[in-house]
């Protein structure tokens, strides 16, 4: 991608950033509306359940390339944008059929990872876990795990960033949206609880501008995304232990970093009004 996209210093809008000791059901309401680009929970994660599942990826787990989707010519490609994975993503089913070995795999690796995260964080609850039973309590709907195709699928990989790779995806603003074959979603957001943070740089960016439409999305598939959608860029610094929440089909990017590592536990959060928000990855 082009210099155009590289990250000058950012303008703050507070109000816009909202911080929460615990998260509430007006906050949810505001991030829905648009009021709110991004919730924050500082300490959202136990200290004992970053620390062990940080030595688990230290130690055991096996990262592979995340890669971000775009469609050229009605053709899925895949790009890889500095970002690792621990488990896998439902994107790696995209543009592969039903009953596909990709899409076995999600869904093995989906109850397969779901048992490994649960004995790693035991007797705590992995952060993802947490954030749903949260929900659950607060949402008048609660939250559930998706199931859009009819079996569970995964919530919480863990993304793993490095500093040789992490200024990739920088100058690359994404939106991330599922595709109208799979669900239809009034919103899509993103909850990352960070469990490891670099000393300094990062952040994440997220750029104030309307949410794109699912025809947008699709407009823009493959292409950079319109300048002047990418005006009012928000930093968000994640902290350790930290939950943040995004709508993910606002542009937003990640910075780089000169040293240590980033390490989340993510999940999507789909939502249509009257129903429990779904959550997948
Ligand atoms: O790592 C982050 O801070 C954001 C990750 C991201 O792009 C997403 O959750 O959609
Ligand atoms: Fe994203």
């Amino acid at each position: 991608m082009t210099e155009q996209h590289t990250l000058n210093p950012i303008t703050s809008t507070p109000q816009k950033i909202i911080e929460l000791k615990q998260l509430d059901a007006l906050s949810l309401k505001q991030l829905i509306s648009g009021e709110v680009l991004a919730i924050r929970v500082p300490e959202f994660a136990h200290e004992k359940t970053s620390a062990r599942l940080n030595h688990y990826i230290d130690e055991t787990a096996t990262l592979e390339q995340y890669s971000h989707e775009t469609y050229e010519n009605g053709r899925v490609v895949q790009h890889f944008y500095g970002v690792h994975r621990w488990g896998t993503p439902f994107n790696s089913t995209y543009g592969k059929g039903a009953g596909s070995d990709n899409q076995h795999k999600y869904y093995a690796d989906a109850a397969h990872m779901r048992s490994v995260i649960d004995s790693i964080c035991a007797p705590e609850k992995p952060p993802i876990q947490l954030l749903m039973e949260q929900l659950q309590d607060i949402w008048p709907q609660g939250a559930v795990t998706a199931a859009f195709q009819g079996k569970p699928m995964f919530c919480g990989i863990i993304r793993a960033m490095f500093p040789e790779t992490a200024h990739l995806s920088e100058t690359v603003p994404h939106v991330d949206c599922l595709p109208l074959s799979i669900a239809e979603l009034e919103h899509q957001f993103s909850a990352n609880i960070y469990i490891e943070t670099p000393p300094a740089g990062g952040e994440l960016i997220i750029w104030d501008t309307e949410a794109f439409a699912y025809d947008e999305v699709k407009r823009f598939e493959g292409a950079q995304l319109p300048e002047h959608r990418l005006q009012k860029p928000l930093r968000i610094l994640p902290r350790k232990h930290e939950l943040v929440i995004i709508n993910t089909r606002r542009p937003h990017a990640i910075c780089g970093f000169d040293s240590g590592k980033r390490i989340s536990m993510q999940s999507f959060i789909g939502c249509n009004a009257g129903e429990p928000f779904y959550f997948w990855c």
